[in-house]
């Protein structure tokens, strides 16, 4: 098949798993054309079978916001003309999914179908608001088919938009085979005493992922033990965590090593993975983290209890109980045959529910049904 891949190109999870979709996929044969506004992180434009489109932006001093949007669906309408795809994955139903259905509009083609992936940020925080809703709505209904990363994420969408449209749940993945924990990167990145542990977040510090909390969490476990936090990301709430880190006296501790293009020694490090977030449609952090026997204390929310299995692969607590997450953590941390134990469970989970292997083919099933369907004139 030939596909047109259209994400965001940052370390956002949404990018990440776009970027690996259309690289296995391209591995499996099918040609695989990216457009985004910058070459996606993980993506390497030799890779047979790959190609990349940057959206052309022009600057332009009369707008005051650029209309990249405009220019993406400019991009769409061409690649239409000239590649004849059959399938636009669009990742996001605004402004992704939302930009594919406008330019198969102005091209009038009826073979190409759109399959839109709901991420979460584009359906319970931005898509929900009403500036956005209606439009959210649309790109929805129009795509030929909808996946959304968990079947939290797919209930919310039926609850927020009343969408007739079925929306398929397809995991994240991991390519297990490629992802694992490399040895001896504990002693390679930070020094600690005999006994000592690291605790690992890696983020885009939105406030969605309240790294105060974490801060706090942290604070709780280094009263109790020799250990260190690794912060891998950088966003919003960044100096205000900087600040907390500073005012708790923490600072020689917390190692803030902003965004990082290898995560894979900084996961083989760790001995726990944390992330306290609001909301998580998924979680990718943490199947990442899993796939690296690490086990996971979260937060009960969104599609997180589907990664986390609680009391199994690592620890669930409500949203903001700091207590009872450092809890988790200290008791975890004392005792290493249970942490380990669970840290081998977490990497059989990550192997078995959500390997690549498993889940490509799922959208690669989608997409067949997808062009059977539009060849009998069901689309
Ligand atoms: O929240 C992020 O880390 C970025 C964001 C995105 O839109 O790129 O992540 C969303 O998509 C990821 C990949 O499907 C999920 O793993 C994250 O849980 C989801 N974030 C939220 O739902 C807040």
């Amino acid at each position: 098949m030939k596909i047109i891949m259209v994400c965001y190109p940052t370390h956002g999870g949404s990018g990440v798993v776009a970027t690996e979709l259309g690289k296995e996929l391209a591995e499996r044969g099918h040609t695989v054309h990216f457009v985004s506004y910058q070459l996606p992180l993980r993506l390497d434009r030799f890779q047979p079978n790959v190609y990349y489109h940057e959206v052309d932006m022009p600057a332009y001093p009369l707008f005051k916001y650029p209309p990249y949007t405009l220019a993406l669906v400019n991009q769409l309408v061409e690649l239409l003309e000239r590649e004849k795809p059959d399938i636009i994955h669009a990742h996001y139903a605004i402004p992704h999914s939302f930009c594919a259905h406008a330019a198969r509009e102005i091209v009038g083609d009826h073979h190409v179908c759109v399959v839109t992936t709901l991420h979460g940020t584009d359906i319970t925080l931005v898509g929900s608001d009403p500036s956005f809703k209606r439009i959210t709505r649309y790109s929805i209904e129009k795509s030929d088919g909808v996946t959304a990363v968990s079947e939290n994420l797919a209930l919310e969408t039926g609850e927020i938009f009343a969408v007739s449209k079925e929306v398929r749940t397809i995991y994240n993945f991991i390519n297990t085979q490629r992802f694992f924990r490399l040895p001896e990167a504990r002693e390679r990145i930070c020094r600690l005493q005999a006994g000592g542990k690291v605790l690992l977040h890696v983020s885009n510090f939105r406030y969605v992922k309240r790294v105060p909390d974490l801060v706090e969490v942290f604070a709780r476990v280094r009263r109790e033990m020799e250990v260190k936090l690794l912060l891998v990301g950088d966003g919003p709430q960044r100096p205000a965590a900087q600040k907390m880190v500073e005012q708790l006296q923490l600072g020689r501790d917390v190692l803030f090593l902003g965004m990082q293009d290898n995560v894979l020694p900084l996961f083989s490090a760790a001995d726990l993975f944390l992330l306290p977030s609001e909301k998580e449609s998924f979680g990718l952090g943490a199947l990442e983290a899993m796939a690296c026997q690490v086990p996971v204390i979260a937060t009960n929310t969104g599609g997180l209890p589907e990664v986390v299995k609680h009391g199994e692969t690592g620890f669930l607590a409500a949203v903001g109980d700091i207590e009872t997450m450092a809890g988790y953590a200290i008791e975890l941390l004392w005792n290493e045959p249970r942490l380990r134990r669970m840290g081998a469970a977490a990497r059989r989970r990550a192997e078995t529910f959500f390997d690549s292997r498993l889940i490509v083919p799922r959208y690669e099933q989608l997409y067949k049904e997808l062009l059977q369907n539009s060849a009998a004139g069901e689309i």
